[in-house]
């Protein structure tokens, strides 16, 4: 199945889609995994963000509630307080994303200035969520999630989970199509770790090329992730090998965009699975 190709446009840049998409993240919690709450105060985080920037970041993914197995939920005004200030200043710079499955959150990043909802529940926590992007004529990602963040591993059971998050992100598409947001404006993202376990993620990285069948661009977040952990021994701060291997794997088989905490280590790994992904088509117009 063909490549998706396309553009994604956005005030200040358009991404042409026969390369990979580089999302850096700066989550503003206390308790992310991944950074150990170090971006946890604004003036970091916005530091932070622009470092990103600096390093290659064509998007930057703006976060304020861990999602990690068994996290608990942060209310909505400490959720809004920790991303506003952060996407404010970051928006004058750079496409933002903003990390969130609530609605409230959802509207008034895209208010302040962010231009895509990064929602891992696909909609399905916050049926309000979908119809904020459609009004605000936003980009959505929708991940596949089964259940809530907190309960989501006891939900990891599939008889073949590439055909099963395809035909669960289909449904997420048509609501969102339901709810007014255009085609054109979905992503889709098979949730790495989201209602998953470790195989299940290493099967859906081998399956990827599968969910071309949406017709979306499709987004893959395996930075840092604890199944690169459990296959190489590796601390979440000494993943970065891992990280590119999964990547590079994912972009051969279809992926768009890729969310990695770390674009300076990333980016040349991407920029060389981008040159296969071209010789490729270079050898199917040859054959
Ligand atoms: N993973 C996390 C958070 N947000 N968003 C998308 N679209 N895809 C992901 O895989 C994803 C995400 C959890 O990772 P983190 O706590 O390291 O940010």
């Amino acid at each position: 199945m063909a490549q998706v190709v396309g553009t994604l446009t956005f005030r200040r840049a358009t991404f042409d889609l026969s390369r990979t998409v580089v999302m850096g993240v700066v989550n503003v919690t206390p308790d992310s995994f991944s950074d150990g709450g170090a971006f946890g105060d604004t003036a970091a985080a916005i530091a932070h963000g622009g470092a990103l920037v600096a390093e290659g970041a064509d998007i930057v993914d703006v976060g304020g509630e861990s999602t990690r197995p068994g996290a608990q939920a942060v209310p909505v005004k400490e959720e809004a307080a920790r991303v506003l200030p952060v996407v404010r200043a970051l928006a004058g710079a750079v496409t933002v994303s903003v990390d969130t499955y609530k609605a409230e959150v959802a509207a008034a990043a895209l208010d302040a200035g962010a231009e895509i909802v990064n929602d891992v529940s696909g909609g399905t926590l916050d049926p309000e969520l979908l119809r904020v992007v459609a009004a605000h004529r936003a980009y959505v990602i929708l991940g596949h999630l089964r259940a809530t963040p907190a309960q989501m591993q006891a939900h990891a059971r599939y008889t073949d989970v590439v055909r099963e998050v395809v035909r669960e992100l289909a449904e997420r598409f048509d609501a969102a199509l339901a709810a007014g947001v255009a085609g054109s404006r979905v992503l889709v993202d098979p949730g790495l770790g989201f209602a998953k376990s470790g195989a299940h993620n290493l099967e859906l990285i081998a399956g990827l090329g599968e969910l071309r069948a949406l017709g979306c661009p499709i987004v893959v977040g395996a930075s840092r992730k604890s199944f690169l952990g459990a296959l190489t021994g590796r601390a979440v701060d000494d993943r970065e090998v891992a990280t590119a291997a999964a990547n590079t794997a994912a972009i051969l088989n279809g992926a768009n965009v890729v969310r990695v905490h770390d674009v300076r280590a990333q980016k040349d790994a991407i920029a060389v699975a981008d040159a296969i992904v071209r010789a490729r088509k270079q050898e199917a117009v040859r054959a």
